[in-house]
């Protein structure tokens, strides 16, 4: 029988938290054959909700869940902790400028990040899906120096979904034929979803669409606003696609891309696209062996190239407002 992993969760008693504990506990982070153990962090405020949630973890019954932890205290959440997710932040609220908000998410991500370096086991992979995402797990992975830095992401699955999703609709294709989507850059309004290296089963998708205006005006603002048009239909905003997406990125992480394709993920920049190094940013990665690398290697047209700068921008700006700050 295999040893259990250990699955730290934060944020556990939100929304996403209430979307996601369960798909881990049913097999579908890791795999149907893999046990797990849950270790949830909340806030003081949050541990009678998360306790709640346990009670009902419990009566599904899951034959691969081996144990359920509740902590408000970091330190003890990510001891021995294999995958982290980092679910919990602080949200925007009205009047908060971008420093305030970088400043509030520096005071949960710094100290979280610490307490991974000081506490988790020594394969642990994080994914950071709190916003701002990418300069989250920036701040998170600075805090933890121990740590290889490639074990640090951001969420972008969430967007590179949308992406298929939109193109699916827009060419009557399944799904499953579309491969080879790109997100670039920062999970915010100013990323960029890239259909040109994208395949249809198996042709070029831009050329397929062969829709430039299509791109510009409806396929981009579509995927990059998919999350306010959410709150304004759901009232709420995502929480089972945003789940969804965390169980897919942890998913592929370790268990590896299909030949031939690939997927977005937030990971620290080697310089790769002229992405300043150490920056967290999106790109296109295949998974093999437990570990993401960066597609090498593709041709930026010109109507890529200032999209993913203007995104690359942005998380420039916001690493070097959190370092003014202190925060890295
Ligand atoms: P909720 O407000 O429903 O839940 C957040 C939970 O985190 C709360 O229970 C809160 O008590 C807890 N929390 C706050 N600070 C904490 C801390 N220091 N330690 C542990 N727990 C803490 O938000 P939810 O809808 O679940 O969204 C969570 C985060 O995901 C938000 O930051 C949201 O912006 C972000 N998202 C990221 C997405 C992505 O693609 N990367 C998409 C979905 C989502 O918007």
């Amino acid at each position: 029988t295999r040893t259990p992993v250990n699955v730290t969760v934060t944020g556990a008693a939100g929304q996403i938290g209430y979307a996601l504990l369960f798909r881990i506990a049913s097999g579908q982070l890791l795999g149907a054959d893999v046990p797990v153990k849950l270790r949830l962090l909340e806030i003081p405020q949050g541990v009678k909700a998360a306790e709640g949630t346990a009670m009902e973890l419990d009566d599904c019954a899951f034959p691969l869940l081996q144990g359920i932890d509740i902590f408000d205290d970091a330190n003890q959440a990510f001891s021995g902790a294999n995958v982290a997710l980092l679910v919990g932040a602080r949200p925007r609220t009205a009047g908060m400028e971008r420093g305030d908000l970088l400043a509030a998410n520096g005071g949960i991500f710094g100290p979280q990040g610490k307490a991974i370096n000081d506490n988790a086991a020594d394969d642990i992979k994080v994914l950071v899906v709190g916003n701002p995402a990418n300069t989250n797990a920036l701040i998170a992975q600075q805090h933890a120096p121990d740590v290889p830095a490639d074990r640090f992401t951001a969420m972008t699955r969430l967007d590179h979904n949308r992406a298929i999703a939109q193109l699916a609709k827009k060419t009557g294709a399944a799904v499953s034929d579309i491969s080879k989507v790109t997100i670039w850059g920062n999970h915010s309004a100013t990323q960029y979803p890239d259909i040109f290296h994208a395949e249809i089963a198996g042709k070029n998708a831009a050329e397929a669409v062969a829709d430039e205006q299509w791109l510009a005006d409806d396929f981009i603002p579509t995927v990059a606003k998919r999350g306010a048009a959410i709150i304004d239909a759901r009232g709420a905003s995502s929480a089972a696609s945003a789940a969804n997406a965390a169980i897919d990125h942890v998913y592929t992480w370790v268990n590896g891309t299909a030949e031939g394709d690939w997927t977005s993920a937030g990971v620290v920049s080697d310089g790769s696209y002229g992405v300043p190094e150490g920056l967290i940013s999106s790109f296109p990665v295949t998974a093999k062996n437990g570990r993401f690398e960066i597609v090498q290697g593709l041709d930026i047209n010109a109507f890529s190239r200032p999209r993913i700068d203007a995104s690359v921008a942005e998380l420039v700006a916001e690493r070097d407002e959190v370092k003014k700050l202190g925060l890295i």
